[in-house]
């Protein structure tokens, strides 16, 4: 397919599809800018042929199979991405720069458990019923059905291309829908790649689809507005959300939306220091800090404040910017020049609003081979107000503003400042602080002397403008299923 003729197709209907007209952009390693592939951009044509080929295998054999012969082929699935593991992950690195270690630990396993943890889930879900009397004495029963949904529109970034498009596709697939998915223009393969393990797996076709392009005229808003969707999961920025929630509304279709964030991570000097370090070193600069959980703004109690930053800047320090398969490389390069563009007009703007750099602010100096690439420092301010738009604005790069603060209720009205809500980081060694502070934060989820951990049972999603619905678990039923209830007189 794709990958070895370095051309990057369409699925449609269990096939390879090039761009009908013509249509082909290229894709570029961000470590160096070297030509990875060539995309085939999907037009009205690919769209709708991707629709329709959905729609038609909601009522094939997909539509036919009962949820434990669905869960076993979801499991193939995992399987095949775990048999094509070093596949995946090379493609997945080569199209995000990010550090294998990274990849191999996170990324690829979790494309594999996203398909084992709902396939699970749906097997184990019951369902609603109630008896009721009637006037007559007979009596009837109520239960409720869930059917899916239908024609669900994938549309997903490209920070985490497999985990997040996986983290859609396993649900949806689960519950008995059909899927088209629209990749970022800046991460195609590893969907593409997925297309294959479907077929090799037994998949029905039509079952899964990719249609490869842009968003605002493009692919992604052509799938929008198809009148053939039944609903859209989105995971990306909230401006992009807004344009796709209008599109919804014609047609009233679903959304699921994972937006933006401007999380907080907040530092109480009882935290055992050396956990939150290592915490907080994650949570801003795991995966060059284009994390949308990640922690931009770090709020520390005043009495450790110069301790806690002096040691983030010697981690920032250590950070390795290196090629993804070296393994000493810690940090790699942002997604793309143009990303790098956004990032640094906010490392001047800190600049210009009289930030203290306490390290960072510009670009490194990186060896003659990587110097097309999207590098930028790892970096730390202090000093800027809470209106600046540093520290309002989702940078989505390897950065934070480090704040200091006197009380819980002060740290707790400043982490909720924002118009924001996906997640929280909060260190502490006092337990009842910590029930405390976290049942006061205005976020999806608040992690407490951890970061990036959850079970996949749990709900994931956002508050405020970070989002609408929730996901995991027995949750992604509400947005993949329809309830239809049946009311019988007896
Ligand atoms: P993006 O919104 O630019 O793009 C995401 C996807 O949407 C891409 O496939 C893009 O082509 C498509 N798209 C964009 N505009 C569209 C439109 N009008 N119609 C249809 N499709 C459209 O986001 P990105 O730059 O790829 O990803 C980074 C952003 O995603 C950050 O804001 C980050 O916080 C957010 N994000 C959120 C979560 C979460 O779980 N809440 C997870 C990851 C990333
Ligand atoms: O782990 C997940 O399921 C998830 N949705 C993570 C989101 C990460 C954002 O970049």
């Amino acid at each position: 397919m794709s990958m070895s003729s370095n051309e990057v197709l369409n699925f449609i209907g269990g096939a390879y599809v090039k761009s009908a007209e013509g249509n082909v952009f290229e894709n570029r390693n961000p470590v160096d800018g070297a030509l990875i592939s060539r995309v085939h951009e999907a037009g009205q044509a690919e769209v709708d042929a991707a629709v329709a080929a959905a729609k038609t295998a909601l009522t094939g054999p997909w539509g036919q199979m009962d949820v434990a012969e669905r869960a076993a082929l979801l499991h193939k699935v995992a399987d095949g991405i775990s048999a094509r593991f070093d596949e995946f992950l090379a493609a997945e690195c080569a199209d995000t720069g990010k550090p294998m270690s990274l990849a191999r630990h996170i990324d690829i396993p979790r494309g594999a458990a996203n398909f084992k943890v709902f396939a699970d889930v749906v097997k184990n879900v019951g369902a609603e019923f109630f008896s009721m009397a009637t006037p007559d004495g007979t009596g009837a029963i109520n239960y409720a059905l869930r059917v899916p949904k239908g024609v669900v529109a994938v549309i997903s970034p490209w920070n985490l291309p497999l985990l997040l498009m996986t983290w859609k596709v396993g649900p949806a697939l689960a519950c008995g829908n059909t899927v088209v998915v629209k990749p970022s223009e800046e991460t195609p393969t590893t969907t593409a790649l997925l297309g294959q393990v479907m077929n090799d797996a037994g998949v029905p076709p039509g079952v899964f689809n990719v249609i490869q392009g842009f968003g605002p005229d493009s692919a992604g808003e052509m799938l929008t507005r198809h009148q053939d969707v039944d609903a859209i999961t989105f995971t990306g920025e909230t401006t992009s959300g807004t344009a796709i929630m209008k599109a919804a509304a014609n047609g009233i279709r679903d959304v699921s939306f994972e937006l933006g964030g401007k999380n907080p991570a907040i530092v109480f000097a009882d935290c055992d220091m050396d956990i939150a370090i290592e915490g907080t070193m994650r949570s801003v600069f795991a995966n060059c800090g284009q994390v949308c959980l990640g922690t931009e703004r770090v709020y520390v109690e005043r009495p450790i404040f110069d301790e806690f930053t002096a040691r983030l800047k010697a981690g920032a320090e250590a950070l390795q910017l290196g090629r993804p398969e070296e393994e000493a490389t810690t940090l790699g390069p942002l997604i793309s020049l143009e990303h790098r563009d956004k990032v640094l007009s906010y490392y001047e703007s800190a600049k210009d609003q009289g930030a203290t750099i306490i390290t960072g602010g510009g670009v490194p100096p990186m060896s003659e081979d990587l110097t097309g690439g999207a590098w930028v420092q790892p970096t730390i301010w202090t000093g800027l107000p809470e209106t600046s738009s540093v520290v309002r604005e989702e940078i989505f790069g390897p950065c934070c503003h480090i704040q200091p603060f006197d009380t819980e209720d002060e740290a707790i009205a400043m982490a909720n400042d924002t118009d924001y809500g996906l997640a929280a980081a909060v260190w502490t060694e006092n337990a009842s602080r910590a029930h405390r502070v976290a049942a006061q934060i205005e976020s999806g989820i608040c992690w407490v002397n951890c970061w990036f951990l959850r079970d996949l049972r749990t709900p994931f999603g956002g508050a405020k403008q970070s989002g609408i619905g929730r996901e995991g678990g027995v949750h992604s039923l509400e947005f993949y299923t329809e309830l239809r209830n049946v009311c019988l007189k007896l």
